[in-house]
């Protein structure tokens, strides 16, 4: 399998973030790419190979362009103002009781802020995604690893993975959040509508929910979306996710999100990745985007279910299973030392391969 990896990553490199207002170290780190091309590498399987330039037109294709220039705007304008800091995360944001009884057109209306401390918040979700001196380089070089697994699958191949960091399924038309700046399965399954004129399936394992995602395709039947995801009752992001979540418009139907409940196994989550599978298949498309995270895992430090490396296996085969092409794409999974051992054997799975022998004893 062809694997799209670019060391642009690595500028993105977030020491700390903060949760519910304290210093934590970092989770979304340059070591997650590391853990995970270095179990590829001990496979064998998996040739790795770089992305090339796709620009930021297909980035605008999805979103809006304010967020573009904010993301390549931001680190420059801390340096010029001499803030002095490591990261920069928004104290402010624009919640929506802010603008309780009035119309909707005057909010839309409302002028993006021009101070730095504004700005941030505008074009934020929550205060737990740093953004860091090569945040929005890492962030353009993970949309063209996806912009290129999409172009190894249209061109031939039946699946290819591209190993995207930062992730990018919680940010929205005009969000970054949750670690994400760019939504690059969103940008990949766009351009593959616009490359293929076929419909598009995006399902997403991560266990969060794809709330970016689910934003840009609400009102379109081109891509669906399927999501399983820990309860927002629980989980992050708290304020979308819910089973009722069907879509609107032209869109309705196209939305199908599976909250798992607390601490699911591998039987529990894979019933409902087969209601997922199943409903993917009711639609005419030949490409699926898979948004997949590993913090599912049973030892995930920021997940809340319990799946294993060798739910892993089976979830890859089951998904195989649909005979589409398939475009991976990598979003969370915070283990980082098990995150390799977890790519290799779901990535295995959907290769039609046994488990091999990267998979521990434990
Ligand atoms: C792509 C992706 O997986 N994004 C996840 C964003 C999660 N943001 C909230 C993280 C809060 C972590 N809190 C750690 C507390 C452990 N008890
Ligand atoms: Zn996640």
């Amino acid at each position: 399998m062809k694997v799209v990896h670019t060391e642009r990553h690595r500028a993105h490199d977030p020491k700390v973030e903060t949760y519910l207002g304290v210093p934590v170290p970092a989770n979304e780190v340059p070591a997650r790419a590391d853990s995970i091309l270095a179990a590829l590498a001990a496979d064998g399987g998996f040739e790795v190979v770089p992305p090339t330039d796709h620009g930021t037109a297909p980035i605008l294709a999805v979103h809006d362009p304010g967020l573009l220039r904010f993301l390549e705007a931001a680190w420059p304008e801390v340096e010029r103002q001499r803030l002095d800091r490591e990261f920069l995360v928004a104290d402010t944001y624009p919640t929506r009781s802010m603008f309780a009884g009035m119309s909707d057109a005057f909010v839309a209306a409302r002028p993006e802020p021009e101070a730095i401390g504004g700005r941030v918040g505008w074009w934020g979700l929550d205060s737990s995604n740093p953004l860091v001196a090569g945040s929005y380089d890492a962030a353009r070089g993970a949309v063209d690893v996806a912009l290129t697994t999409a172009d190894l699958v249209i061109s031939g191949e039946t699946v290819a993975y591209g190993l995207c960091r930062p992730p990018g399924h919680h940010a929205a038309a005009a969000m970054a959040g949750g670690y994400c700046f760019f939504n690059n399965a969103a940008v990949a399954a766009q351009s593959i509508v616009e490359r293929t004129d076929e419909r598009v399936a995006i399902l997403d394992v991560d266990v969060h929910h794809g709330n970016g995602t689910q934003q840009i395709f609400w009102r379109r039947d081109d891509v669906r979306y399927a999501s399983l995801h820990s309860d927002p009752r629980r989980l992050y992001p708290f304020f979308l996710g819910h089973a009722d979540e069907v879509g609107e418009g032209p869109g309705l139907g196209a939305n199908l999100n599976l909250p798992q409940p607390l601490r699911a196994n591998d039987a529990t989550y894979i019933a409902s990745l087969d209601r997922a599978i199943d409903w993917i298949a009711d639609a005419p498309g030949s490409i699926v985007v898979v948004s997949l995270g590993f913090d599912t895992y049973e030892r995930d430090p920021i997940g809340d279910l319990a799946l294993t490396t060798a739910g892993y296996h089976e979830m890859g085969r089951r998904v195989a299973s649909l005979g589409r092409r398939l475009v991976i794409l990598q979003e969370g999974g915070y283990h980082v030392g098990d995150l390799g051992t977890n790519a290799a054997a779901w990535l295995r799975g959907a290769s039609g391969l046994p488990p091999g022998r990267t998979i521990p004893g434990r």
